[in-house]
């Protein structure tokens, strides 16, 4: 069974950062697009960096949930059958031990020289301006997808979406392209959609199964499930029916 699981803010919500959506697009008090976008970042980056720079360093003292957890023992047993693709730039994934993981948004732990390219990986402050590892330039930006920017790795995205058994939609309003039409994309080539998330969102098509309720539950709930009919179709050797 291949699994494609696309997580957005609602599962980092039980660790302490902010949703985008709960903000009503209003984080810390910015406008969406005076800190998310090419624009608001060429009209004051100064603005922007602050921003990302207090976003950074509150990420740094939260940790990962049972969400998070479960998602890493389900990698556990699924191997490289089961991506995740988050769109969020927090590294709560990569520290609750997934490795099959995929920022489409990418990363508040890495910067962006708008010189030579080059995204370190990056910790501190980058409202000093200091000067790229790679080049020496003092172009660094957030290495973050900002409206109007092309997400990363998106052929990496749609091959999974294309092969996978299972699609999973955690914690997202699927407010945001081209992340929001995953789910409709999956259910093309024929997967079985699953949402979890606190509301049901307004999704384009609607899911197979949908839950309502917190990530925290939901998702170790949902895993436990997964292994289960992993464990039975591994004594039985005969594939399950999918419920
Ligand atoms: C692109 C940056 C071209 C980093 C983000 C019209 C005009 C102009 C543009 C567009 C347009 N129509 C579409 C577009 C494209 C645009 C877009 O989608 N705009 C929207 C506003 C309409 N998209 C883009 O520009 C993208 N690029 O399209 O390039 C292209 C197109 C196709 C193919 C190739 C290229 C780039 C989008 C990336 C923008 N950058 N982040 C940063 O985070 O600072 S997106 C930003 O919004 C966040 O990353 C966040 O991920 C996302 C919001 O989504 P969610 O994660 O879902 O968060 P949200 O708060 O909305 O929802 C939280 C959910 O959790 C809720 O449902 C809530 O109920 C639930 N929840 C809360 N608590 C819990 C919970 N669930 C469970 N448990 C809980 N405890």
């Amino acid at each position: 069974m291949r699994i494609v699981v696309l997580t957005g803010a609602g599962i980092s919500a039980e660790s302490g950062v902010p949703t985008f959506r709960d903000a009503d697009g209003l984080w810390e008090g910015h406008d969406v697009d005076d800190v998310a976008t090419p624009e608001g970042f060429a009209r004051d980056p100064d603005l922007v960096q602050r921003f990302y720079d207090a976003r950074r360093r509150a990420v740094a003292s939260v940790v990962p949930n049972a969400a998070h957890r479960a998602l890493a023992r389900l990698e556990g047993a699924f191997g490289e059958d089961l991506l995740v693709v988050t769109q969020n730039v927090d590294d709560l994934h990569e520290r609750a031990g997934t490795s099959n993981l995929v920022h489409m948004h990418g990363e508040l732990r890495r910067a962006l020289c708008a010189g030579c390219g080059a995204r370190p990986v990056w910790d501190a402050d980058l409202e000093p301006r200091p000067p790229c590892p790679a080049c020496g330039e003092r172009m660094l930006r957030p290495d973050v997808v900002w409206f109007g920017e092309m997400p990363y790795e998106l052929d990496r995205i749609e091959q999974a979406l294309a092969a996978c058994d299972v699609f999973a939609s955690i914690g997202t309003s699927g407010a945001v392209y081209p992340a929001a039409g995953y789910a409709a994309l999956a259910a093309a080539w024929g997967a079985w959609t699953v949402e979890l998330n606190l509301e049901p969102s307004d999704a384009l098509v609607p899911f197979d199964d949908a839950r309502s309720g917190r990530a925290g539950e939901l998702v170790p709930a949902w895993v436990e499930e997964l292994l289960a009919t992993r464990n039975e179709e591994e004594s039985t050797g005969a594939p399950t029916e999918r419920d």
